[in-house]
């Protein structure tokens, strides 16, 4: 038996998330785990709130609250929204939990006794109006390359230029605007990730034609370049604390600076991938407390991660294309420096337990609106709050599914998006699931009928639905959503052929037997469709799935077996309207609203 463990990039604490954000990374990883689930596998997925970081303090600052309220407001938003959108997450957890800050530290101190940290003297700006550290991009200033007034102290917007806040002319502190800032002197922690370009380069390339080329392609280009050793602490408030006191020495005998260090947290990059292993331990705790027990033991969660325990476990990753390099170099370095030893020259095994790295990497493009960004501040396309106003989830999931942005980027358009749902949900599926239930419904008494035999026309539909079902499967296998979509929607497409041609509202003048077949054989791709639609319209399945009663309990259909499910005597009843079709008037009003295409 196979396990899979998935996760999906962890959305930043501030702000509700727009539907690219759904679109390149949540979205496709909840269909994923509800085909998973739909196998039979015991699946686990997790997701969670980025709570960390300078933007997490400034926006709570705004807010007029502090990090860790400001966070559980903020995360609980999020949570309340994710499940509206029938996200199946088997946890939605915190990066601000305090088993990521244990996992966090514990990591980091492994990392420093193998020789993998190094301690380095930095500068910072400080700005003595707002008593803190602040990272290059709340530095403002005018740049120096081509005089624009508002650069950032990490890249000029204007001539895009990569800068230095001592660069800048007249700098100044992007949070008071207060130009009385100064350079410090600040002791940090580096990552030694250039140790670790070649053992990263040959993880790589064994996954090259396994995962997508978007993936790899921008995973070797930074290995191309040359990685850099990176700073993985900071100077801030909000996040876990370096716990540099508890470190032993590392290879060469040195402890860390303990003083220098004090009062410093990890970088936020850091600590948040450590969060899909801290979510799993979360959640383990949950699961103990659930069923009255104390807190989870740490095998009960280790077996999803660590090998040997872990050796029939995928890892599945899903994340736009920006997260990439965290996820194929950051993150990898810091799992293998904890996992190995390195003398210079060869890589060996250093516990026997190490922490599995990620199987399958499915990384995506840009999903944008009308071609252009979305907007928080310029209130530009449609955000998760205001989608549901608008909709049902299955609008969104379906349209959003169908459009992946998987071998490019993809456009959100309110008339294409009209387009498509009316298409595809309200004319091919509902309405099949509407015709041939509200028929058994007038003139079979609602119940699956009894008699006749297959003809030609049944025969053919079998061998039609086995061969795309099977198609079906294998998309989805090899997480290709948009692929997996179409199948999805031929297969719906040839149950609607099939009732045309079969016309038991015709036969039933003549031939009660011959209706009795096409109406059994209807209601059987009714129920079929509720059960394989389900990982992409999940609440709709269920309104389908109460009309016709489970055919497939707790599996996938098998060849063969698709049209069989349903017992002849079964009561079966119509669901209220399935879909309702998107009007123009909406879209005017949601154009107008939103933006369109003038916007
Ligand atoms: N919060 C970035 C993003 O939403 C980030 C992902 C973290 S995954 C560990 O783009
Ligand atoms: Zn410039």
């Amino acid at each position: 038996m196979t396990r899979i463990l998935i996760t999906s990039a962890l959305p930043y604490i501030n702000g509700i998330k727009h539907l690219g954000t759904l679109a390149g990374s949540m979205l496709p990883a909840d269909v994923f785990a509800r085909f998973q689930r739909s196998l039979g596998r015991e699946t686990l997925y997790l997701c969670a709130t980025d709570e960390h970081g300078t933007p997490t303090e400034l926006a709570a600052a705004e807010a007029g609250q502090k990090p860790a309220e400001f966070c559980a407001e903020q995360h609980e938003i999020q949570h309340r929204l994710g499940r509206a959108f029938g996200l199946s997450w088997d946890h939605f957890g915190r990066s601000s939990s305090p088993q990521n800050a244990k996992l966090t530290q514990r990591f980091a101190q492994t990392l420093w006794e193998q020789g993998f940290m190094e301690e380095r003297v930095t500068q910072q700006v400080y700005s003595n109006a707002d008593k803190r550290f602040l990272p290059d991009r709340y530095v403002i200033g005018t740049c120096p390359h081509c005089g624009y007034t508002a650069a950032r102290g990490d890249q000029c917007e204007n001539c895009t230029r990569v800068l230095d806040p001592a660069d800048l002319i007249h700098p100044r502190s992007a949070v008071s605007g207060s130009e009385d800032i100064e350079i410090r002197d600040s002791k940090h922690l580096f990552l030694r990730q250039s140790l670790f370009s070649d053992r990263l380069r040959a993880w790589i390339d064994g996954k090259k034609g396994d995962w997508p080329l978007l993936v790899t392609s921008i995973a070797l280009k930074w290995l191309d370049e040359g990685l850099q050793d990176r700073g993985i602490t900071r100077d801030l408030e909000w996040g876990v604390p370096v716990n540099a006191a508890d470190w032993g020495p590392n290879p060469d005998g040195a402890t860390p600076d303990v003083e220098g260090l004090a009062g410093k947290v990890f970088y936020v990059w850091f600590d948040a991938p450590i969060e899909y292993i801290a979510a799993t331990w979360e959640w383990a705790d949950a699961q103990a407390a659930a069923a009255g027990k104390g807190p989870a033991v740490d095998a009960d969660w280790e077996r999803w991660w660590r090998n040997p325990q872990a050796s029939d476990v995928t890892y599945v990753e899903f994340m736009g294309k920006d997260n990439v390099p965290f996820h194929t170099v950051g993150f990898p370095c810091t799992l293998i420096g904890v996992n190995e030893r390195f003398d210079g020259a060869n890589w060996s095994p250093a516990n026997n337990a190490p922490w599995k790295l990620v199987d399958r990497l499915k990384g995506f493009n840009w999903l944008d609106y009308y071609g252009g960004k979305f907007s928080t501040s310029q209130k530009r396309g449609v955000f998760m709050d205001h989608a549901l106003e608008l909709l049902p989830a299955d609008y969104w999931r379906w349209w959003v599914t169908a459009n992946t942005p998987e071998t490019s980027d993809a456009t959100f358009t309110w008339e294409q998006f009209q387009a498509q749902v009316n298409a595809d949900l309200a004319d091919v599926l509902g309405n099949f699931v509407n015709r041939i239930l509200k028929f058994t419904e007038t003139r079979f008494e609602g119940v699956v009928p009894d008699g006749g035999e297959d003809g030609p026309l049944e025969i053919k539909l079998r061998a039609d639905i086995d061969a795309k079902l099977a198609e079906l499967e294998e998309n989805l296998e090899g997480i290709e959503l948009r692929k997996s979509a179409q199948s999805l929607r031929q297969l719906w497409v040839l149950g609607n052929q099939y009732l045309t041609e079969a016309a038991p509202w015709t036969a039933i003048k003549t031939d009660r037997d011959r209706a009795a077949v096409a109406v059994r054989t209807g209601l059987n791709l009714v129920a079929l469709f509720a059960k394989v639609s389900e990982p992409f319209i999940p609440f709709a399945c269920e309104k389908i799935a109460d009309g016709v009663g489970e055919a497939f309990p707790g599996r996938w259909p098998a060849k063969g077996e698709a049209l069989n499910a349903l017992p002849p005597g079964r009561t079966v009843k119509a669901p209220d309207v399935l879909f309702r079709k998107v009007e123009d008037a909406q879209v005017a009003e949601w154009v107008e609203r939103f933006g369109g295409a003038e916007a």
